[in-house]
């Protein structure tokens, strides 16, 4: 028998500074202790050990020079986590703060939320402690070149397929897949998320948020309700935060909030048309998070330094960061009568956040189900070079929502409650735990 909080003691132990680490497994671990306690051969087999050690980890130096001629150093990381299921698969994140405790606790996370999508994806995360923040074009280029001239050794298509994350976006992928190119004279798909011109699959960049919008449908019909006029508050401007309004007011629901660095707008008329949406896109490839500007735009109103988890709503759908939605916010919500959380940023609440919630009649999606759109259309996208060949926007949607369902349906087999309901924490972990678990299990050690 597992004992779950001398476990967690060790592992902190082990990991002292790493405290998202610490907090992603505990969140699974806590959830389903009785499943993996249930099955006498995870512990024999030292699943828990196994499954919270990541198979290696690549640092590296990364050297460019900036537009003034000088020379930058950063620090970079390739996390590969678990590959039991398939080749590591997982983003690239460019923020300033980066550490490799982040960057643990994101590959650990994906490699759950992969073997949900239902595709051959094992675990793993990447980025560096570079700042994109008012870096000029030719530096982000010169950037990415040297980035790639270093992780190309360690990565490729059927080993550990990167893509993007905060920060890293198609431009910095189409500059990375350059290099790589350029160093090994292979067009392998090596990356996802890359522009549609060169092995890129139609519908990536919409696809995490049209997928946290497929998985709240689902989650309104199990409790008999429809999206169709639900008013959406949704946290970020980001790529997720512009496919989650997109896809949301196609469908008749109404996006009315929208987040940056700086405070957050209120849209009254909806983040609903063409015009807004490409405004987004500007914006999030300005990489300044100014959200001020939208509001500037389009007459709407900006508040300062505050969340949007103040405005009354039916959905909120934090699309930002990690942990950027705590308790105080949960009851915030609640007291405005939210009825359904879709976490669509990784491990966006924090665990105070997401017990309030559950133990208040919300329905509450964690991250790695609902924002797994993102990294199943990337499973697609790696399936569609692999035969040289491109799906139409429709195939590729339909597999989309397909994997959706099927995400959903796997929370509901393992999660549903005695009164009806679903938990979908325990749901989501539950059958992706079990995936894993067993497939490490019959791969021998
Ligand atoms: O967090 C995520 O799932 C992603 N950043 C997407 C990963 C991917 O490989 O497409």
């Amino acid at each position: 028998m597992y004992d779950l909080e001398a476990f967690m003691k060790e592992l902190q132990r082990k990991n002292p500074d790493q405290p998202e680490f610490i907090q992603a497994v505990r969140g699974v671990l806590s959830s389903i202790i009785d499943l993996v306690n249930g099955n006498p051969v995870y512990e024999k087999n030292r699943i828990l050990e196994r499954m919270t050690e990541p198979d290696r980890i690549l640092q590296f130096r990364v050297e460019w020079e900036n537009d003034k001629g000088e020379l930058e150093v950063n620090r970079a990381w390739r996390v590969q986590f678990n590959n039991a299921i398939g080749p590591y698969k997982g983003g690239t994140r460019f923020t300033k703060d980066l550490t490799l405790g982040t960057l643990k606790f994101l590959a650990f996370e994906q490699t759950f939320k992969n073997s949900l999508t239902t595709l051959p994806m094992g675990g793993g995360k990447g980025g560096c402690d570079f700042d994109p923040a008012g870096k000029s074009d030719r530096e982000i280029m010169r950037f990415c070149r040297a980035y790639m001239m270093e992780l190309q050794k360690y990565i490729g298509p059927d080993t550990d397929v990167p893509a993007g994350d905060l920060g890293c976006g198609g431009r910095e992928i189409g500059y990375m897949y350059g290099m790589y190119k350029q160093i090994k004279t292979e067009n392998t798909g090596v990356l996802t998320g890359k522009d549609m011109s060169f092995g890129g699959s139609i519908l990536r960049p919409e696809a995490t948020g049209y997928g946290a919008i497929y998985f709240a449908e689902e989650m309104l019909k199990d409790r008999g309700d429809k999206l169709e006029g639900k008013r959406i508050a949704i946290s970020g401007y980001g790529n997720v935060a512009w496919g989650v309004a997109k896809k949301a007011s196609q469908l008749g629901a109404k996006v009315v909030t929208l987040s940056g660095r700086k405070g957050f707008v209120l849209d009254e008329e909806g983040v609903g048309t063409q015009e807004k949406w490409d405004f987004l896109e500007a914006l999030r490839a300005s990489n300044t998070g100014n959200v001020e500007a939208y509001a500037k735009r389009f007459g709407a109103k900006f508040f300062p330094g505050e969340k949007p988890w103040g405005v009354k709503c039916d959905m909120a759908f934090p699309c930002a960061s990690q942990n950027e939605l705590d308790l105080a916010d949960a009851k915030t919500l609640v007291a405005g009568g939210c009825k359904y959380v879709v976490e669509s940023s990784n491990m966006g609440d924090t665990p105070e956040a997401t017990e309030y919630f559950q133990s208040h009649g919300v329905a509450f999606a964690p991250g790695k189900a609902a924002n797994a759109g993102g990294v199943a259309c990337s499973g697609l996208e790696m399936s569609q070079d692999a035969m040289h060949y491109r799906w139409s926007a429709a195939e590729v949607d339909e597999k989309l929502h397909e994997i959706m369902q099927s995400i959903h349906k796997a929370c509901v087999d393992y999660g549903r409650r005695a009164d009806g309901t679903v938990d979908y924490v325990r749901g989501a972990n539950a059958a992706s735990f079990k995936h894993v678990a067993d497939t490490m299990l019959k791969l021998g050690y």
